[in-house]
C-alpha cells in the first residue's frame, strides 16, 4: 500500500470541483485517509514548491497557491502515487488527455486544478508538511471476506 498527497488548488475550490475530484479517487478504489480545507501560508507554499524556487514562475506559483483555500488530502492504495498522476493528466492542460482531471477541467498551466506528489520521496515529504500523524486515519472498509 502506498500513500500520496493530493491537493485541490484554489482554482478547483473556487470552481466547486472538490466533490468531483474526491469522487474520482473514491470510485477508482483509493481510500481517503486524511483531508482538510485550509489556507496555505507563504512559508508553507515556499517549502512545498521548494524544488521550483529558481524557476521564473516561482513567485506566481506561490501567489496563486496562497490566493484562496485549498483542499489537502492523503489517499492510500496500490500504486497510488503514479496512478493519481495519470488521473490528474499532464501538467500543462494543453497536453492533458480528455478523461483526466486537468484534461477535463483546466485550460492553462498556471491554473491546473490539482497537485499530486510525483514520487515516493515527495509523497512522504508533502504528507509531513501538510498533516500531523494524528490527522491521518487507519481503517478498513472491508466488512466481508469476499470483497477482495
Ligand atoms: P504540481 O506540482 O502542482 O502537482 O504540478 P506538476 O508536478 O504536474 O508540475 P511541476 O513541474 O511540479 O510544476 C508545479 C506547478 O507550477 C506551475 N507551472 N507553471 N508557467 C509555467 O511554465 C509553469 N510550469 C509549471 C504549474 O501550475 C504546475 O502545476
Ligand atoms: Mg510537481
Amino acid at each position: 500500500m502506498e500513500r500520496t498527497f493530493l491537493m485541490v488548488k484554489p482554482d478547483g475550490v473556487q470552481r466547486n470541483l472538490i466533490g468531483e475530484i474526491v469522487a474520482r479517487f473514491e470510485k477508482k478504489g483509493f481510500q481517503l485517509v486524511g483531508g482538510k480545507l485550509m489556507s496555505i501560508s507563504k512559508e508553507l507554499a515556499e517549502q512545498h514548491y521548494g524544488e521550483h524556487k529558481e524557476r521564473p514562475f516561482f513567485g506566481e506559483l506561490v501567489d496563486f497557491i496562497t490566493s484562496g483555500p485549498v483542499f489537502a488530502m492523503v489517499w492510500e492504495g496500490e500504486n497510488a502515487i503514479a496512478t493519481a498522476r495519470l488521473m490528474m493528466g499532464a501538467t500543462n492542460p494543453k497536453d492533458s488527455a480528455p478523461g483526466t482531471i486537468r484534461g477535463d477541467f483546466a485550460a492553462t498551466v498556471g491554473k491546473n486544478i490539482i497537485h499530486g506528489s510525483d514520487s515516493p520521496e515527495s509523497a512522504v515529504r508533502e504528507i509531513g508538511l501538510f498533516f500531523k500523524e494524528e490527522e491521518l486515519v487507519n481503517y478498513s472498509k472491508l466488512m466481508n471476506e469476499w470483497v477482495k
